[in-house]
């Protein structure tokens, strides 16, 4: 996916040095954006791969997103993805799902406002809480042209102090003739690691609301507001402090893809090493190296024709799927 190979170039040349929380820095640059048809294919890059225990772990998050779990007790004996962030009993902070499928409703309004109550098709009454993906369902079918076909994750009593708040937080769907497009806003999004999969759980919540509602799975649009690649700590990732414009000089003389080689190798040649313990932690030489390879024929998504809260893993299929060799990126956190 060419979109995804420009966004990191952009990235890497005009993204500006920030350290931040997690003590590795980071490039970054704000407010990014890309746009991918599904119709040319499924979005999951070609230019590594993200097979395998990657691709398992991304539909086991979509569907525990799908449930509308709070915590990971089913989630956890597929992947750990989550694991880091919730505690002994599998509870977390903040879940997408949870706020997908069960969004707080406040006990009492203030004087005029017009809350949807007990009784009301998208509310459970026990709980007291919205069903924001069935709301999406129903308009598609029932109101397409509607403009208001909004999912929020980001309640901001929760968000403010959660450990890990939503950073794929919102996002709307908009039908235009036969097709079906979904617009995401991310606030932060690691390019190397978090950003390819968020593109993919995307186009299959796209794919899989379009068959159901009759449309064309159409658009998949993103716009990352920090956009960033990590590049290290200590000296190294201070490196990129002093030497950000070299690096986007070198790379603003590239006219072909493999000579983004020589300029990881250049990387490697004058960064000082990464600490031990920290290898990997700079994404710039191997996104680099990802430059310089040719996006192949996307592969195919099917996913089985049943009511989206009945789905399970194996109703979920990827079809030719031919990537390059796998990359190593450190997670920092
Ligand atoms: N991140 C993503 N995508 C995700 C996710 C996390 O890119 O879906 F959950 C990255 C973005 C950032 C870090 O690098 O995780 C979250 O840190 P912060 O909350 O400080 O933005």
């Amino acid at each position: 996916m060419q979109q995804y190979l420009d966004l990191v170039e952009r990235v890497l040349r005009t993204g500006t040095y920030k350290p931040n929380r997690t003590g590795v820095d980071t490039l970054s640059s704000f407010a990014e954006g890309y746009e991918v048809d599904l119709a040319e294919g499924f979005p999951l890059l070609t230019t590594k791969d993200l097979s395998g225990f990657r691709w398992n772990s991304l539909v086991h998050e979509f569907l525990w997103y799908l449930s509308g779990e709070e915590h990971v007790r089913t989630l956890r004996e597929e992947t750990g993805i989550w694991d880091a962030w919730a505690d002994e009993e599998g509870h977390l902070d903040t879940a997408y799902g949870r706020f997908w499928r069960r969004f707080p409703i406040p006990e009492e309004g203030l004087p005029g406002e017009t809350w949807a109550d007990e009784g009301h098709r998208w509310v459970n009454d026990d709980e007291r809480t919205f069903d924001q993906i069935q709301y999406v369902l129903d308009t598609l079918r029932e109101n397409p042209n509607s403009r208001r076909i909004v999912v929020n994750a980001w309640h901001p009593a929760n968000a403010t102090v959660s450990t890990l708040p939503p950073c794929h937080y919102t996002f709307v769907f908009n039908v235009q003739g036969d097709r079906l497009n979904l617009q995401l806003v991310q606030r932060s999004g690691d390019i190397a690691l978090g950003v390819p999969f968020n593109v993919a759980a995307y186009s299959l919540l796209l794919t899989a609301v379009a068959q159901r509602t009759g449309f064309e799975p159409g658009t998949f649009a993103h716009t990352v507001t920090d956009a960033h690649v990590y590049c290290g700590s200590g000296d190294r990732g201070a490196w990129y402090g002093s030497h950000g414009d070299d690096l986007a000089d070198r790379l603003a003389d590239v006219t072909e893809r493999a000579e983004y080689r020589e300029v990881a190798d250049w990387v490697e040649r004058e960064a000082p090493p990464e600490a031990d313990g920290e290898e990997d932690m700079d994404h710039v030489p191997g996104l680099l190296r990802q430059l310089s390879r040719e996006p192949r024929e996307r592969p195919r998504i099917e996913v089985a024709d049943r009511p989206l809260d009945e789905l399970t893993y194996d109703d979920v299929r990827l079809r030719e799927y031919d990537p390059a060799e796998g990359i190593r990126f450190a997670v920092a956190e």
